[in-house]
């Protein structure tokens, strides 16, 4: 169905935008990793204080970093996040 469809689409980018952000697989995002996306995105004079308040808000479980499910709920949809997804032949394949 074209919800169900739409839905994993969705998840497929987060997904992508997670695994862009943790540049050293570690599963999950730390600290240098939510700055190193800021100055990416050129979003320059970000408060140190600002960046905490962002993943406090997201690390729901107190441990200091972002986890895949945390960000999954905690971040917004990413519009920018990725790079616009790349056009596949088959929407969904086995990995
Ligand atoms: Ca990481
Ligand atoms: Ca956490």
């Amino acid at each position: 169905m074209r919800l169900r469809y739409e839905l994993e689409e969705k998840y497929a980018r987060i997904t992508d935008c997670f695994k862009y952000i943790d540049a050293d697989r570690t599963g999950k995002l730390e600290r240098h990793e939510v700055k190193r996306l800021l100055v990416e995105f050129n979003i320059v004079g970000v408060s140190d204080g600002a960046i905490e308040s962002l993943i406090d808000f997201a690390d729901t479980d107190g441990d200091g970093e972002i986890n895949y499910r945390e960000f999954a709920r905690g971040a917004p949809p990413p519009p920018s996040c990725a790079r616009p997804p790349s056009p596949r032949a088959q929407p969904r394949s086995a990995s």
